[in-house]
Parts: C-alpha cells; sequence; structure tokens
C-alpha cells in the first residue's frame, strides 16, 4: 500500500487550519493536523515544498519508519514548524492504518483504558461578574473542570479572557472564547501588561470562585509564560489555598531550569509544554519530576507516534497528560488526541474548547461531548473527515496572536 497523493489543504472557517490528507494507491485516506497558530503557511510550505514529495511511493503501512525518516533524515530537525509537519504525515499514517484494520484508532494504540476523557473548558471574564456568569455557562454544558482567567484592574484586556464587548463576534462558535482578538487582524495586536497587578489580583479571583463554587469543582489556570521563577513561585504559593488542578506555564518555556525554582516553593501542581515540539524538551522536567502535567499536543509534537512516547517516560515519574486542546487544534488534532488518551495509562485532563459550527461542518467530526468527558467514536480511524466544498467557501486570512507590552513599551514575554 503505497503513498499516492499528499495535498497540503489549507482553510479559514472562522480561524486558519493546515490539514495534510494521504491518499493511497488503494484509495485509502488519512488526515493529519498540521496548524500552527499565526505561523499556518510556514507549515504548509515545509509539507508542500519539503515532505510531500518524500512521501510519494512509500508504504503507507511504515509509521515508524517515515516518522524516523523525517525527523532524523532531516539534518535541520526538531523546533515547531518541522514538528508539526512531521505530526501530520504521523497522524495521517495512523489514520490510515486504522482504516484498512476497521478499527477506531484507539484499538491499535492498545485499546480503551477508560469510558471517556476528563475534559476541561475556559471560562474567563473581565471582571467577577462575568467570570462567574461563564462559569455557570460551562457547569450548565457539563463541563466538570473549568480553567478560570480573569481581567486585571488597570489592563483594558487579557489574553484568555473574552472581554464583553467581543462576545458577539465569531461565526455562531462560543463567542466567549473567542479571545483572540487579532485572529483576523493582519498584524498583531499589542497588548498591555502589569505582572504586579496580576500577581496581586488573580489569588483574590480564585479566592472568590471558591466562596461562588465550593470546594469540588477542578480549577486551572495559565499565566501564559509570563512571570519569573520567583513571581511563579510566588504565584503558586498564593494560590495553594483554592487547591488548583494545575497551574500552567508560569515561566518562559526556554528555560526548564526555573522550574527548580517553582518547585522548591509551592504544592500547586504545574502544567508545561504546549509549546514544546520534542520529547528532548522534557528530559530535565521529568527526570527531577518538576512538572505534574504533559501539556504537549500531537500537532505540535511530531504526532501520535512520539506523543506515545513521551507519556511512556512521563509515566516513569508519575507524570500525567494534560493535552492542549484550544480551538487553534483543528478536529483532526483534537480527534488524535481523543484516540491516545483513552488508550495511555497515565491519562490526566484534556483541554477542550468546543470549535464552531462551520468548523464542524468542515471536519465532520464523530468524537463526542457528554457529562464533562470526550470519548471517540467507533469510526474507523480517527473518525474526521474534510468537506472540500465547505473549505473552499472559507479561505486563508492572515491572522496573528496578539503581543504582550509592558506598561512602558517595552516587549514581554507571551
Ligand atoms: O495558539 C496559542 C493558543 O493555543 C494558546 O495560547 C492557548 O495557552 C493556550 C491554552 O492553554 O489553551
Ligand atoms: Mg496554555
Amino acid at each position: 500500500m503505497q503513498v499516492a497523493n499528499a495535498e497540503v489543504l489549507v482553510a479559514n472557517p472562522g480561524r486558519n487550519f493546515v490539514t495534510l490528507r494521504v491518499t493511497t494507491d488503494d484509495g485509502f485516506v488519512g488526515l493529519g493536523d498540521a496548524t500552527l497558530n499565526g505561523r499556518e503557511l510556514a507549515v504548509a510550505a515545509y509539507l508542500s515544498e519539503h515532505v510531500a514529495p518524500l512521501l510519494m511511493g512509500r508504504d503507507a503501512h511504515q509509521v515508524e519508519d517515515t516518522w524516523q525518516y523525517l525527523y532524523r533524515g532531516a539534518y535541520w530537525r526538531r523546533g515547531p514548524v518541522t514538528m508539526a509537519a512531521v505530526a501530520a504525515v504521523d497522524t495521517a499514517l495512523w489514520d490510515i492504518k486504522a482504516k484498512v484494520a476497521g478499527l477506531p484508532l484507539y484499538q491499535l494504540l492498545g485499546g480503551r483504558s477508560r469510558s471517556g476523557l476528563l475534559v476541561y473548558g475556559h471560562a474567563s471574564g473581565m471582571d467577577l461578574r462575568e467570570l462567574f456568569e461563564s462559569v455557570r455557562e460551562h457547569l450548565e454544558k457539563g463541563y466538570r473542570a473549568i480553567r478560570v482567567q480573569a481581567g486585571v484592574p488597570g489592563l483594558s484586556s487579557v489574553y484568555g479572557v473574552a472581554s464583553s464587548k467581543n462576545a458577539s463576534v465569531g461565526d455562531g462558535g462560543d463567542a466567549r472564547y473567542d479571545y483572540e482578538p487579532a485572529r483576523r487582524s493582519a498584524v498583531p495586536v499589542e497588548e498591555r501588561w502589569d505582572t504586579r497587578a496580576y500577581l496581586r489580583h488573580i489569588p483574590t479571583v480564585f479566592e472568590a470562585v471558591r466562596n461562588e463554587f465550593g470546594p469540588e469543582l477542578p480549577l486551572l489556570h495559565d499565566a501564559h509564560h509570563r512571570l519569573t521563577p520567583i513571581q511563579a513561585a510566588k504565584l503558586g504559593k498564593s494560590l495553594e489555598p483554592y487547591d488548583l488542578f494545575w497551574l500552567e506555564d508560569p515561566t518562559p518555556a526556554e528555560n526548564q531550569a526555573a522550574l527548580r525554582r517553582v518547585r522548591e516553593h509551592t504544592t500547586t501542581p504545574l502544567a508545561i509544554g504546549e509549546v514544546f515540539n520534542s520529547i528532548w524538551d522534557y528530559r530535565e522536567l521529568f527526570e527531577e519530576q518538576l512538572i505534574d502535567y504533559v501539556r504537549s499536543a500531537v500537532t505540535h509534537a511530531g504526532g501520535i507516534t512520539a506523543l506515545r512516547r513521551i507519556f511512556d517516560y512521563a509515566s516513569v515519574y508519575q507524570i500525567k497528560s494534560g493535552v492542549h486542546g484550544p480551538t487553534d487544534i483543528s478536529p483532526v488534532g483534537l480527534a488524535a488526541a481523543i484516540h491516545l488518551g483513552i488508550a495511555i495509562p497515565n491519562f490526566g485532563i484534556q483541554e477542550y474548547m468546543r470549535h464552531s459550527p462551520t468548523t464542524n461542518e468542515l471536519f465532520r467530526p464523530s468524537y463526542t461531548f457528554a457529562d464533562g468527558t470526550l470519548a471517540p467514536s467507533e469510526a474507523p480511524g480517527l473518525g474526521v473527515d474534510y468537506d472540500d466544498t465547505i473549505a473552499q467557501a472559507h479561505p486563508y486570512q492572515a491572522a496573528y496572536l496578539p503581543v504582550n507590552r509592558l506598561l512602558d513599551g517595552s516587549m514581554h514575554d507571551w
């Protein structure tokens, strides 16, 4: 069974997605997600110019060898662009293999280890009233774990917080999730940031949320890489009374050793890795047990083959999965995460921001969300299709994540 075609598909059903579609000579079709938010066309070009030609005529069953060929065979390896491209090929080949077997993909990964994946959703508000309303909406939709992001007094916008002013935009999806105002602009929006104001305010938000919603509800928070090690330690410590499920990305991702300082000072669990793209990025963090959850997604960490290896390595240190699942991971990437998550022994939690209706019309995912959990369907393969007609009606539009400056105008970490 040889690869006969590899097409790079770019569409914007509300936001940009890059999808690889691999077709074999006997007509099996596999999909892979290669979306890199704000840098989509770099991966599309890497795939179409440098990877697709190498796939022609390869045995589509050789998933591992193809992974090694694209990773080890490339002199310039790793990095987000390369690994998103490798991920898309790997995912598409797993999709094909499972379709040939006539089985849902998770069966090829060892079968079911649980009935569904506990997910967390994104509640946010510029003030407590908006935030509580957003938490309630999530509870009503069945969510059983909730990420809490809040506006900070003195800052007009905060990344991760849907302000009431943009609550009506979007394409009919969940407007409260539409917190990336830059996604429709040709240059990044510039946001302002004040770390001291943030550190003062966030513990008061969690105190209020705990008082309103009680001690049981798992609560998460994302610091988006903005703190120094000692600031992160201070935040973790100040949040301890509110029993967080995790504090995510407290410091910039390049400096893994920084987590030692954070860990020395706080027992708040830590989740890291959505911007990592290789098992090597985790070595120090795992071996010194500096984190509790792995944030990598199939889409950005080199595919199902690579992420499975990362999870096995993590399991040696009692570290669990907490896969990145914002709306810039396409339904193909999310489906891959669901199949992997249902099979692995050390599943922790899955992030789940619902995609817009147009995105779901384009990809037609068959996974289901009920009672706060996601579950794969029994369809062979990933259980996702790609509708070219809908894709053609929604062409690529340049879009960026915002950038972050301090109040004096200096560029700051994300
Ligand atoms: O593309 C970047 C977003 O996916 C990211 O900022 C979202 O931090 C994020 C999260 O945890 O979902
Ligand atoms: Mg994050």
